[in-house]
This record gives C-alpha cells, sequence and structure tokens, in this order.
C-alpha cells in the first residue's frame, strides 16, 4: 500500500523513547543512526527528506545537512540550538524549530540540586555513610548556601527561574548578560569578571557556541575565589574544564556542582578524582513531566511546520531569514 505520510529522517534514536513511538506512527521516519551504512544512506536517499528530527545532543552537522538537498525543516528536541550547524543549514535555507520554555523549571531545579549538593557535601556525605566512615569519624561541617550572592551568567529564561528559586533561599542575585535585562530587579554586573568578584555562588545558564566558548576561565575561577562555588547546567564549552579541574584540585575555588563538560559522556579524569566536585550526566532536563512537554512541542512544531511553513518556535537565526 502506497504511503502518503510525510518523510521524516530522524538523525538517532530520541531521549524519550515513546517519541520515537509517535514519530514513527505518524510519519514515515528513517532512523540514520540505525541504517548499516549512514553515510550510503544518504547518498541513496537523502534527496528524499524534506523533513529531520534531532536532539540538542546529537545537533546536526553539515555532513548531513549537505546530504539532504531538499531539507526545508529540522525539529529539534532541546532549548540549546549550538549542535545544529547553522551556517549549513542557513544555505539550505531550512528552518529549525527548538522546545524553549518547557524545560526552565527542571533545569532550574537542578541548578539548585547542584548548589546544595557542592555547598553542603550532599553527594560526599552519602560516600562517606555508604563507606561505613560515619562509625569512624565526623562528617566535616560545610558552607551555608541560604543567603549567600548568587551570580547568574545568562539571564534568560532559565537564568530568570533560577533568580526566582533563589528569592526562596534569601539570597541576592546579580546577573551577567551580553546586555542588561528589561525590567529584571536584579543588579546587572556590566563584566562576568565582576560577576565572579562578587558572587559567592556563580550559575552558568548562557547558551553554548563560539561566543561563550570557555568564557568561564582561570581568570574569573580566581575571581570567584576559595570560598566560591560554581555550577553549570548549560554547556560544558562555557567552561574551561582544564582550568576548572585545576582550581578545585588547588582550592582556589571551593566547589563545583557540573550537569555538562565540554566531550559528553567523557568529563575530564581529573574531575573524577576530586571530592569537591558533583558531576551529572546532562540530566537537567530529564524529568518525565520535561521530557514529556519537549516531545509534545517537537511534534507540534513538525506539525505546524508542515502545515503553516512555520514552527510554532523557531530558532532565532532561523526565523530571522
Ligand atoms: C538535553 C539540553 O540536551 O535542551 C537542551 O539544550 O541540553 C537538554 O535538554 C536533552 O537531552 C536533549 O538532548
Amino acid at each position: 500500500m502506497a504511503t502518503t505520510r510525510p518523510r521524516v529522517l530522524q538523525y538517532g534514536k530520541m531521549p524519550l523513547t515513546q517519541l520515537d513511538a509517535e514519530l514513527a506512527q505518524a510519519y514515515e521516519v528513517s532512523i540514520l543512526s540505525e541504517q548499516p551504512d549512514p553515510e550510503r544512506f544518504l547518498a541513496e536517499h537523502g534527496g528524499q527528506f524534506e523533513y529531520a528530527v534531532t536532539s540538542a545532543a546529537m545537533g546536526l552537522p553539515a555532513g548531513v545537512v549537505d546530504a539532504l538537498p531538499n531539507l526545508k525543516f529540522v525539529s529539534s528536541f532541546g532549548v540549546g540550538f549550538d549542535a545544529l550547524d547553522k551556517d549549513a543549514l542557513l544555505r539550505r535555507g531550512a528552518r529549525v524549530g527548538y522546545t524553549p520554555g518547557v524545560l526552565d523549571d527542571c533545569v532550574a531545579d537542578l541548578a539548585f540540586a547542584l548548589l546544595l549538593d557542592a555547598t553542603r557535601g550532599l553527594s560526599e556525605s552519602d560516600r562517606f555513610v555508604r563507606r561505613g566512615d560515619w562509625s569512624q569519624s565526623r562528617f566535616g561541617i560545610r558552607t551555608r548556601a541560604s543567603g549567600k550572592r548568587l551570580g547568574i551568567f545568562g539571564m534568560g529564561r532559565i537564568g530568570s527561574t533560577v533568580a526566582r528559586r533563589a528569592s526562596g533561599f534569601d539570597m541576592e542575585v546579580a546577573y551577567h548578560n551580553r546586555r542588561p535585562v528589561e525590567g529584571s530587579p536584579h543588579q546587572y554586573l556590566p563584566s562576568l569578571l565582576e560577576l565572579a568578584r562578587w558572587a559567592d555562588i556563580l550559575v552558568i545558564t548562557a547558551a553554548g557556541g563560539e561566543g561563550t566558548r570557555h568564557l568561564v576561565n582561570a581568570e574569573v575561577l580566581a575571581a570567584l575565589g576559595p570560598q566560591g562555588f560554581l555550577v553549570n547546567v548549560a554547556r560544558g564549552s562555557v567552561v574551561d574544564e582544564a582550568a576548572l579541574a585545576d582550581a578545585l584540585e588547588s582550592k582556589r575555588i571551593a566547589g563545583a556542582g557540573l550537569d555538562v563538560f565540554e566531550d559528553e559522556p567523557r568529563p575530564l579524569p581529573a574531575l573524577l578524582a576530586l571530592d569537591n566536585v558533583v558531576l551529572a550526566p546532562h540530566i537537567a532536563s530529564g524529568t518525565h513531566e520535561t521530557r514529556r512537554a519537549m516531545a509534545d512541542l517537537v511534534l507540534h512544531n513538525l506539525q505546524q511546520f508542515i502545515a503553516t511553513g512555520r514552527p510554532a518556535a523557531e530558532v532565532p537565526w532561523s526565523a530571522a531569514q
């Protein structure tokens, strides 16, 4: 029986299993990563696809975009779009949908989980109890989180959600951004260095990509200082990870909580040996509720594009075409 369902190239398995099934039900899906020879598959069938689906983590490299001459739209699962090749997509004239807004709460929640864990030593205390050390010695006292100065680098949707959480912890909030956010009740500091100097805890919620690469470097970490903590729920690329490992090891900062790394899934080995850093495997949006909402938006963006030529949520450089 001939199919009338639109063909969709899915770059790989999605971060929510139901979404794989839902896509396969609505569309004629080919999963590129499941093909025995993906390159050959693209060479033979690339011209048949007008639509592609991917995730923020998988991205979409120029090599794939270039092999899809009729590509019109990419629906991406995630709010970050630094792993999608902007130049190749703009050259192709393809539009890109993404999932902003629906993951702010869970990402902000995880930022606070990491912040509290890093300052209070929660993961370390868990290891302490499991090792049986409690019967021999006391767990050392730690740093109070509430009432501290919280610096937010990147005052977008997620940054402002983190700032709202901070009021419940009686924290003073200041931020740095490319430009001041109109109407923000918080103090704007014109440089990241000044923010790091001011803050007790620096939370990174800035977008990844070339514009923010390694902005959190040895100098910024030195400004944060030996009592300071770093939390990163944005992109590993924003932090010079080797400089961070060095600062943690030599106690030039007090601690860190990281959900993202420069080369996922491979955190720098030096970090694995340190007790003053909490490591999470990029799970900030990983709740049933949020992943469901993200999946719904991936499907909605695709339907909307097919019906109207515009997705419900479009990445800024795509919308500017
Ligand atoms: C995950 C994210 O990457 O939305 C983003 O940009 O980084 C996260 O939500 C998610 O697993 C999608 O790959």
